[in-house]
């Protein structure tokens, strides 16, 4: 594994801080109290995005006890300090762990996994919070901002979002959110914004507020990164979604007040038939031909669509598709989810209309589309685009069936990018050029640039933009640059520049047409700029 899958995948975990401790495995090596819990906190931290939560292997391999107490302690603490060729860290040699927190480790996962608790439609109707009842809130748009070209940005480490007008580039305001906030979603009808927390907060924004602000909140679980709405004509707005890490299961909310309506595990089997205690929500999108979610469960390599239409008679369909799903978007017709199995090399296609798998594509390794790319080939009309983690690759596949069948839902071209870790790819229907961003390359140069491409020559050479030149930062931050977004009118792109938390960032806008750039906007609020929504686009599914 590339280490730049690894850096991705060890963000912290909010669930260890929920768990009480359990009585430990007696074939186990005794530890106190006191080390169980600092080594709880040490594996959520640093283990469980790869090994999962209850330790069955995910990115990592299975880490239970009938398997490490085999092992042994001295065993386990080598690989721990040495790590290996496929991809587990060399924690002690990298100077990130000392010899006695190895110890400590290799001791703990010999332990029984504790297992974080449910949360349950009572937990979460506890949780919630109208801040405005709908019967307080405005009945027209009450500010003079142009909504549709507002962005909402993440600030990761403040667990806030930054709503930023896009035409005069000022703050509009700065919005609390849940800890470490992951994304934001726009309702079908453009007025509200859904944003949720990696410790499973959700908030609804409202956008025609004099000031935009919180109207409503809830808390879905202990962890999670998926947030979507109902977008099927006569269903605008009328019902949300949100997917959880942990517990591994989905709720339908009700979209004005976030009440809490229905779960659905997705405990259960995998495509290779074994039974998985933990599939984690991964990447929702909402289908615009059926009153459908469709909603990735990682682990089992399955993608649910969920009718919301009779809550009571719920109706879900379990598609095969491959290991781990995580991230995906439609094509340009709204058709076809094409979302990535990222350990499999893999794009899974599915026809949202027949509610069916249409293709598997092998792409290049562990793809990472973000929502994707869609523009017009020049050779091989409509594609949809993804770039990687894994290698330096983008790969170009077609997604027009009726008009270009021979290119369906295969690779038709290939471009070479700067290098691995690269997280998002963008282009615009009005616009000629593919952006490609490569946040997690070990090589500076690289993690600070992003290769644009031109779509009527796709042969020629990309052109390389050092996005943190331009921010022209105070101090020496990581400035890792991350997700190209386009504007409302598709000749604007927005990067952030993205370092450390007591560290300036910034966001750098490029003028589409000369690739320059053209504004940056700084401010002491904006800490750790990543993903930002533009709400047109998000609203519309416009990437
Ligand atoms: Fe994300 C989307 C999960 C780390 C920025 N991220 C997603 C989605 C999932 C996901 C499942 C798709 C949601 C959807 O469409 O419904 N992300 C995860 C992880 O599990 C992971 C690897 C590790 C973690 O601990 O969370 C992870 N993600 C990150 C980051 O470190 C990033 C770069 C910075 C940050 O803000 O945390 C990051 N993820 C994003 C962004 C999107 C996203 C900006 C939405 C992209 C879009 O254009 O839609």
């Amino acid at each position: 594994l590339p280490q730049t899958e690894i850096n991705l995948q060890a963000g912290s975990s909010p669930v260890g801080e929920a768990l009480m401790h359990q009585n430990s495995n007696p074939k186990a090596p005794a530890m106190t109290q006191e080390e169980f819990d600092h080594a709880r906190q040490i594996y959520f931290e640093r283990c469980a995005g790869c090994h999962g939560v209850l330790r069955k292997g995910a990115t990592g391999k299975a880490l239970t006890p009938e398997i490490t107490i085999d092992k042994g302690t001295d065993y386990l603490k080598t690989f721990i300090a040495y790590g290996s060729p496929a991809g587990m860290p060399n924690w002690q040699t990298s100077g990130e762990f000392d010899e006695a927190t190895v110890d400590l480790m290799a001791r703990y996962i010999q332990q029984d996994p504790p297992t974080p608790p449910e949360f349950s439609l009572e937990d979460m109707e506890k949780s919630r919070k109208e801040i405005v009842p709908v019967a307080q809130r405005p009945t027209k748009k009450m500010n003079k901002y142009n909504i549709e070209n507002i962005f909402s940005v993440t600030l990761r480490d403040a667990g806030e979002v930054a709503l930023i007008d896009g035409d005069t580039k000022e703050i509009i305001n700065i919005v609390k959110t849940g800890y470490a906030v992951h994304i934001s979603r726009m309702g079908a009808k453009g007025r509200y914004l859904y944003v949720i927390g990696r410790d499973a907060r959700v908030n609804i924004i409202d956008l025609w507020m004099e000031k935009p602000d919180n109207v409503a909140e809830i808390k879905v679980g202990l962890e999670a990164r998926s947030i979507e709405t109902s977008k099927f004509k006569g269903w605008e707005d009328k019902v949300a979604i949100a997917g959880t890490y942990w517990p591994p299961q989905f709720v339908l909310m009700e979209a004005e007040t976030l009440k809490p309506l229905k779960i659905v595990s997705t405990r259960g089997m995998t495509v290779d038939n074994e039974y998985h205690p933990e599939p984690r929500v991964a990447a929702i999108v909402s289908s615009h031909q059926k009153p459908e979610f469709l909603v990735n469960a990682k682990e089992t390599g399955k993608i649910w669509t969920v009718d919301y239409t009779d809550l009571k008679n719920l109706k879900t369909k379990q598609i095969d598709a491959a290991k781990y799903l995580h991230d995906g978007g439609f094509d340009s017709t709204g058709r076809y989810f094409l979302t990535a199995a990222n350990s499999s090399d893999k794009i899974a296609v599915v026809d949202t209309k027949e509610s069916k798998l249409a293709a598997l594509i092998d792409v290049g390794k562990i793809p990472h589309p973000g929502r994707g790319a869609n523009f017009k080939h020049p050779k091989f009309g409509p594609v949809w685009a993804t770039s990687g983690l894994g290698d330096e690759s983008i790969s170009i596949i077609g997604t027009d069936p009726k008009g270009h069948k021979a290119n369906a839902w295969k690779v038709v071209d290939k471009l070479e990018g700067q290098g691995g870790g690269s997280l998002f790819i963008k282009t615009h229907p009005k616009s000629h050029n593919l952006w490609v961003d490569t946040t997690l390359n070990p090589d500076a140069k690289v993690s600070q640039s992003v290769a644009v491409y031109d779509i009527r020559d796709l042969g020629k050479k990309p052109q390389i933009v050092d996005i943190a030149a331009c921010a022209d930062l105070k101090d020496d931050g990581a400035k890792r640059v991350v997700q190209p977004e386009y504007n409302r009118s598709g000749d604007e792109v927005w990067f952030s520049v993205w370092s450390a938390k007591d560290k300036q960032s910034a966001l750098v806008v490029v003028d589409d047409k000369t690739r320059t750039c053209k504004a940056v906007i700084k401010d002491a609020r904006l800490i750790t700029p990543t993903g930002k929504f533009n709400v047109y686009n998000t609203q519309h599914d416009v990437y």
